[in-house]
């Protein structure tokens, strides 16, 4: 390998092999207009949408950061992470082991409610709704040291392996994100060459108004009113979701199936038993 198909190698290379490897995408994310809440570092009326693609324990989720960019597009700005204690107390009201693929996991700010960790897959409970400050938390290294702040101008709003990031131009982790700016800083033209230029919507939003995906791994992203929080964007965003809870349940009912055709066979046994104890 020449020198210079070496550095191109080693730009593209990691880029190329987390694409593959994202457990976890950004779905959605809302810009409204309220002041950060205090103590929670991010604003008290918006809210991050992710969806979960892999089957994901709750060591690797809170071993990842996430965040948002400042309005240029240009840096990073607020890092956080999920609190494991939050995600084990969801995937114990599950009765499961780790987070299905098509599960909806929401990070709000202080206004949007109580947490709701009634995590119940089976019975279509696939949504996790974690609060800034609780279940979602500043990353307490602060090497970058914002507020979670979602732009009109612009915002890129990603997920990263990196634990946390080295400094604010460091998308070397980044394992998915999704922006919009009309005039792309160095982040977002980062994620566009990174994860394809569908990622970053060429346009600014208003308040009021959320990014979100209609597609599926390959983003179509559409700017929605009010946005739809913790459940699937429409369209084959849906379609997508809803497949991956299919899957994820007729993957999981195996062992129960075996189970209950067991119960039944011995069932038909001791009914027969009694049946032929009567006769004698
Ligand atoms: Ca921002
Ligand atoms: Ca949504």
């Amino acid at each position: 390998m020449n020198p210079r198909n070496f550095i191109a190698f080693c730009c593209l290379f990691p880029l190329t092999t987390q694409l593959g490897a994202s457990s976890i995408m950004v779905n959605e994310y809302y810009n409204g207009s309220a002041s950060v809440g205090v103590g929670t570092k991010m604003a008290r009326d918006e809210f991050i949408e992710f969806v979960i693609v892999e089957k994901t324990s709750s060591a690797s989720l809170a071993a990842l950061t996430f965040g948002d960019s400042n309005d240029a597009t240009s840096q990073l700005q607020g890092v956080f992470r999920f609190d494991q204690a939050a995600l084990d107390q969801a995937l114990t009201n599950a009765g499961i082991q780790q987070f299905l693929p098509g599960t909806i996991l929401v990070v709000k700010g202080a206004d949007l409610g109580t947490q709701q960790l009634g995590y119940s897959p089976g019975t279509g409970g696939w949504t996790i709704e974690l609060t800034a400050g609780q279940g979602a938390q500043d990353h307490s290294e602060r090497l970058i040291n914002g507020n979670v702040t979602i732009g009109n101008n612009g915002d890129v709003v990603w997920i990263s392996s990196s634990n946390p990031p080295t400094r604010n131009s460091d998308t070397s982790g980044l394992i998915h994100a999704i922006g919009h700016d009309n005039a792309p800083g160095l982040i977002a033209t980062t994620v566009s060459s990174a994860f394809g230029a569908e990622n970053i919507l060429n346009s600014t939003i208003t308040t009021g108004r959320s990014v979100s995906n209609v597609g599926n791994t390959t983003e179509s992203l559409q700017v929605v009113a009010g946005g739809t929080r913790g459940v699937a964007n429409g369209g084959a965003n849906s379609l997508w979701i809803n497949g991956l809870r299919g899957a994820s349940l007729s993957a999981v009912p195996e062992p129960s199936r075996a189970v209950l055709l067991l119960a039944g066979v011995i069932g038909i046994v001791c009914q027969r038993r009694r049946k032929g104890g009567a006769h004698v």
